[in-house]
């Protein structure tokens, strides 16, 4: 593994393996190589960065890579340099649908402009928020200003990607039911904004695409104000065909401006850098509580007592109360 002061000039030249290896550093679990991914971020905390971190959700086969596909590529034409990470928390993707968002991404992964990154590998001790806010720095640094964030499955990964991004995309699907998509289960206060895709070039469809549309903003009009003070905007087209992703642009852009404007981006960047900090923190308070011998010690002693498998988390924290008393 190349040390921090090895990959830095590199990385922050553009230099593509500079930033695979500089990502596999910061997701090494190993203590060495955690020191070096240190050193790295801190060099790359310096750095002046300007970027949009975008997440896109959807339910499976939404069409969430092949939007991402026409996005990207509508973001390079404007000189833009576009970078793919994946949220999922379950780490459930083989390799195989790593290959099928490849295929689905096929212009973007052959473009010199674009970097797409699988998902960061599981274990990872900070958890998958922290490891993709870390490979987010590190394409930051080697200038990747447009950042797409796919996330995996309806649910948690949202959560994750709200940690972590500044605006949240949904891919929506005609005809698939709005208890699937999240529409009732609290997913929308999370959504800036819908792009109902599949609606292809045609009257049909676009028929179709226009009731859905409306369905949403009746469905919408219940929800209270968000803290970005922005409404839901709704769009629709076809990833596929490129049809409707110009616009679909050009209200990303709308709302960052506006973002930017009140001041809610700036403040949703500190409350995530918070909440990285305190995670971080609570991590080394394990990492180091656990070092100690006469933790160690308690450990392996308790461990070794069967009763205490009957109600692990009772008993866990009566012996930790009782061998820690709080002072007050
Ligand atoms: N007709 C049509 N098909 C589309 C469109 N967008 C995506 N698809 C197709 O829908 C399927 C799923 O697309 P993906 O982009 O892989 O969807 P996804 O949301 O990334 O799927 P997962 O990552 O598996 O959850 C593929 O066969 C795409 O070709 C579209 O606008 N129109
Ligand atoms: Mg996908």
């Amino acid at each position: 593994m190349n040390s921090a002061e090895e990959l830095y000039p590199q990385l922050i030249s553009g230099n593509r393996r500079a930033l695979s290896k500089s990502i596999s550093l910061v997701e090494s679990t190993l203590p060495a190589h955690r020191t070096e991914a240190e050193k790295l971020l801190k060099l790359c905390s310096a750095l002046p960065i300007n970027s949009r971190r975008i997440a896109i959700t959807g339910v499976p086969g939404a069409g969430k890579s092949t939007s991402i596909e026409a996005l990207g590529m509508h973001y390079i034409l404007q000189g833009k340099k576009v970078a793919v990470l994946a949220i999922d928390p379950s780490s459930s993707r083989g390799k195989g649908s790593i290959l099928g968002d490849k295929t689905r991404m096929e212009l973007l992964s052959a473009h010199p402009m674009a970097y797409i990154r699988p998902t960061p590998t599981r274990g990872f001790l900070g958890g998958i928020g922290a490891a993709t806010a870390e490979a987010i720095k590190l394409v930051e640094a080697a200038g990747y200003d447009t950042i797409l964030i796919e996330t995996v499955g309806v649910g948690q990964s949202e959560t994750l990607a709200t940690e972590v991004s500044d605006m949240m995309l949904m891919i929506y699907l005609t005809g698939a039911g709005d208890e699937l998509q999240g529409v009732k289960k609290g997913i929308m206060e999370v959504i800036d904004l819908i792009f109902i895709n599949k609606i292809e070039n045609n009257e049909a469809a676009i028929t179709r695409g226009k009731k859905t549309k409306a369905e949403l903003h009746r469905a919408l009009h219940f929800l209270q104000e968000k803290d970005s003070g922005c409404g839901v905007i709704i769009k629709m087209g076809s990833a596929l065909e490129n049809f409707g992703i110009a616009e679909l642009a050009q209200s990303i852009d709308e709302h960052f401006i506006e973002i930017e404007n009140n001041g809610y981006l700036e403040k949703k960047r500190e409350e995530q850098a918070l909440h990285h900090f305190k995670s971080q923190l609570q991590r080394y308070l394990l990492i180091h509580l656990e070092s100690l011998p006469s933790i160690q010690k308690l450990i392996k002693k308790n461990s070794l007592e069967k009763e205490n498998f009957s109600q692990p988390s009772a008993i866990a924290k009566e012996i930790i109360t009782a061998n820690f008393p709080t002072t007050s």
